[in-house]
């Protein structure tokens, strides 16, 4: 292998001081675990100020790695290194509780399948394991080459909301600002986008307004298209708390766990939530149920709203929701004369081409009935994957980070302020969205692409053109825990990177709760942290002096606090990691000025908008309504019934890259993909419980089993998102507000195997 100049490396020593630090030719020689050990900084091994505790038998705490409900987990260590864990008692999200995913977030750590040494894809196109030094090398080289032989634009990275912030925002200013990739963007596309686009249009910032402890609070809460038992399971617990006997009103096409749950169940036919939703609003209006002082003083368009709504009658939305009229009244007047009424969303709602709007219009009833800023209640997105938030905030993907805006020539100075950093090297567009990279892929416009802890060959929607996309790219990197994802087959290098467990940093839940992970484990081999491998990149690539600030996670953490400053998200008030994990985690805002004002610490459960402010420069929110479109492909008598697709279980997560490395976990969900159909179709198409059927769309086949069940109307069907066939089917069709994919809508036919 061939050994270049010996690079210098600064490293960092646990308290910050720097210690300029050559890398000796010898140790470059001893590839692997000696240049391992370099990248990594002293006091990696363990959260620095805990250290001394961890390395005897003790415990300590970390905030859970999956969803975004962010529950605190107790580490039970033995030399330093996790070997059990528990929930934690005293967290103020979970309160001792955790759901199999958090119980088993040790175990899927050790693999067979995890990625132990960088690969590189030789021209037999197998991987073959090679050192890090080669791995940077052909990182910079790989990318470069794209860059000197396409242009500028012809890079992009796709990123995450899985890992900490500080590693967000290392990559999103390390690409954009570093490395001049012009286009990045992430799963949270496929997630959050619409959430974060809503809010900022009605809000004036993406500001999810609530505390856990208005699941507790309310007397009424809604959720619309959001079945937390299955995905925010301790959220749920949180409501099962409340003791106030709430009505539970929930929206969903399916009979879901939490529908069964619930006191309502308005069962629509799929994406009718936008008219049942404006019917509602019309029904409270007409029979003045609007908090009259509260618009008056806060919002802007009711007029508008009202005359947009009038349309919205109940009868005729009743009829094409599939619903009781009688059921649209009964939850128009629950939420007419509650007296805290929370509004809860997630994916049955983001993901969907008329999402922005959808979601605006859960605010819009928030906001007339003056349900906001008082405790139980909230116009309230549910977030999905830990750092979701963060990456919301932090990724420098279409916001400059902080949610500033590249094209603001101020807020470009003011970023490049509090980063030390030339204004030159700060670009003033923001980068193209998912689906236009994808695109951008297929034009021949992006030739070069590097995925960081993500899996969009199982999870981007039409997945069969995504995966035949990825060969036309000249150079692609996979960073991931594990080598055999499905993105990770495509991949010229795959660079193995630790997981959760493994290294530190910070989450933001769904509540804007920053939370603490903390290294309790070794990562297996040589795979580093993203942070680390961040840090090599940018030193292989020349850019070294450019980061010399982002020694370690913490450090960067203090960036983040600096560009934080006079946001709405202000977390300028912070302590620093220490104060994090003793309070529990700390909500944004909490700035400098909120910290003087006497109280040491946060309170823990804080809610946005108490005063009626709103971030808009008048300080009103916006009522913001909309036309309905119908969906693009409806079912025909070709294609008779509507694909849904989702959560199939509380132990399966994502494209399962994780939760399979469980035994625990694979026993206790189904291991082969299944399609739910209505007994009446079934019965229609004589195929039985058990049974092959194959499931065709207009973009593919697959071949999957038949579970009949009455939880799935007539017409409609429903394959969990975690197995790799399911977005073979689906159909690439966007928010064209948020850019966020559709994947709750396409039309598709069932036929037993044997025909
Ligand atoms: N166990 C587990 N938990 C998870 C995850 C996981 O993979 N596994 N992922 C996490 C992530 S990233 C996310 S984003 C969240 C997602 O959490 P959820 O959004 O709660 O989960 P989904 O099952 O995707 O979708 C919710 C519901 O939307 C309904 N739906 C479909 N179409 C419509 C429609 O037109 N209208 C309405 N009203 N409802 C509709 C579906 O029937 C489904 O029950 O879960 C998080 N938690
Ligand atoms: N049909 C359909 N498709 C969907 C959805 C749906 O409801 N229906 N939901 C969508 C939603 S909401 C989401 S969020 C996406 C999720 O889609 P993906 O993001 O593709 O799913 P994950 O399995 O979570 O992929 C995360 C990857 O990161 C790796 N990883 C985990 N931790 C780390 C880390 O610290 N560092 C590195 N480098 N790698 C790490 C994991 O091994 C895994 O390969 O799927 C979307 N796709
Ligand atoms: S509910 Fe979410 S955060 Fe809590 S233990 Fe389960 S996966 Fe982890
Ligand atoms: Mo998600």
């Amino acid at each position: 292998m061939e050994i270049g100049p010996s690079p210098a490396v600064d490293l960092t020593t646990g308290n910050g001081a720097k210690v300029p630090f050559a890398l000796p030719q010898v140790l470059l020689r001893r590839e692997g675990e000696m240049t391992r050990e370099l990248l990594l900084h002293p006091g990696d091994h363990g959260l620095g100020m805990t250290h001394a505790s961890m390395a005897a038998d003790t415990t300590t705490t970390a905030t859970c790695g999956f969803c975004a409900t962010g529950c605190g987990l107790r580490l039970h260590l033995r030399e330093g290194q996790a070997v059990g864990l528990t929930p934690e008692t005293k967290y103020p999200v979970n309160l001792g509780m955790a759901c199999p995913k958090g119980w088993e977030a040790l175990r899927v750590l050790d693999s067979p399948e995890r990625a132990t040494t960088p690969l590189l894809r030789g021209a037999d196109g197998t991987h073959r394991p090679i050192g890090w030094h080669e791995a940077f090398q052909t990182f910079v080289d790989g990318i470069r080459g794209v860059q000197e032989r396409h242009g500028m634009d012809s890079v992009a990275f796709l990123s995450t909301g899985q890992i900490p912030s500080e590693e967000m925002a290392f990559l999103g200013a390390l690409a954009r600002f570093g490395m001049g990739i012009k286009h990045g963007d992430g799963n949270t596309r496929q997630c959050m986008a619409t959430a974060a686009t809503a809010y900022k249009e009605s809000f004036g910032f993406d500001s999810p307004p609530y505390t856990y402890d208005d699941f507790e609070q309310s007397d009424c809460l809604v959720f619309v298209g959001s079945n937390p038992c299955i995905a925010h399971p301790i959220m749920w617990e949180r409501v099962l708390r409340n003791q106030n006997q709430p009505e539970i009103i929930v929206i969903d096409p399916r009979r879901t766990e939490t529908a069964m749950a619930a006191t309502q169940h308005l069962q629509i036919r799929p994406k009718n939530d936008l008219a049942l939703l404006y019917a509602i609003t019309n029904y409270l209006i007409q029979n003045d149920l609007v908090d009259h002082d509260f618009v008056a003083s806060n919002t802007t368009g009711f007029e508008t709203l009202q005359q947009h709504v009038a349309a919205f009658d109940v009868e005729s939305v009743a009829r094409e929701a599939g619903i009781a009229p009688a059921s649209i009244v009964r939850a128009a007047e629950a939420i007419g004369k509650g007296t805290a009424v929370s509004l809860w969303w997630t994916m049955g709602v983001n993901q969907s081409y008329q999402g922005t709007r959808t979601a605006q219009a859960i605010i819009n009833i928030a906001l007339i009935t003056g349900n906001i800023g008082r405790p139980g209640t909230g116009a309230n997105s549910i977030t999905g994957q830990c750092n979701a938030m963060g990456s919301r905030l932090w990724s420098n993907t279409t916001n400059l980070m902080g949610h500033h805006r590249f094209e603001e020539e101020a807020d470009r100075r003011k970023v490049a302020d509090a980063l030390s950093m030339d204004v030159e090297c700060i670009p003033s567009e923001g980068s193209w969205k998912y689906d236009r990279i994808i695109e951008g892929v297929r034009r021949g416009e992006i030739k070069g692409l590097w995925v960081i802890a993500t899996n969009p060959a199982h999870s981007w929607i039409d997945q069969s053109d995504v995966r035949k996309l990825f060969g036309k790219l000249e150079f692609m990197v996979v960073q991931d825990m594990y080598h055999t994802t499905e993105t990770a087959r495509h991949a010229n290098l795959v660079l193995p990177s630790a997981g959760w467990g493994e290294k530190e940093g910070t989450f933001i839940n769904s509540e804007r709760r920053y939370g603490l992970i903390k290294k309790v484990r070794r990562a297996p081999g040589e795979a580093l942290a993203d942070f680390q491998i961040f840090r090599g990149i940018a030193h292989y690539w020349g850019v070294a002096d450019q980061f010399a600030e982002w020694t370690d996670p913490e450090a960067v953490f203090r960036i983040l606090q600096r560009l934080s400053r006079d946001q709405p998200c202000d977390i300028t008030g912070i302590e620093g990691y220490r104060q994090l994990d003793a309070c529990g985690g700390i909500q944004w805002p909490w700035s400098e000025a909120d910290s003087q004002q006497g109280t040491l610490d946060p309170p823990q459960q804080r809610r946005l908008f108490e005063d009626g402010k709103f971030f808009h420069a008048d300080g009103r929110a916006r009522l913001v309504v909309d036309d309905i479109q119908s969906m693009p492909e409806s079912p025909n008598e070709t294609y008779p019934i509507l694909l849904l697709t989702g959560r199939g279980t509380v132990s399966q997560w994502h494209t399962q890259t994780r939760t399979r490395q469980s035994p625990v976990l694979r026993m206790l969900y189904p291991n082969e993909a299944y399609v739910e159909i209505n007994p009446v179709d079934a019965d229609e198409l004589e195929i039985e419980h058990g049974q092959t059927v194959r499931v065709q769309s207009r973009r593919g086949e697959i071949t999957v089993t038949a579970s009949i069940t009455a939880t799935v109307r007539r017409g409609q069907a429903f394959i969990p998102m975690h197995y790799d066939v399911t977005n073979r089917l689906t159909l690439a069709h966007f928010d064209p507000h948020s850019g966020q994919p559709s994947y709750k809508d396409c039309a598709v036919r069932i036929i037993p195997q044997s025909y």
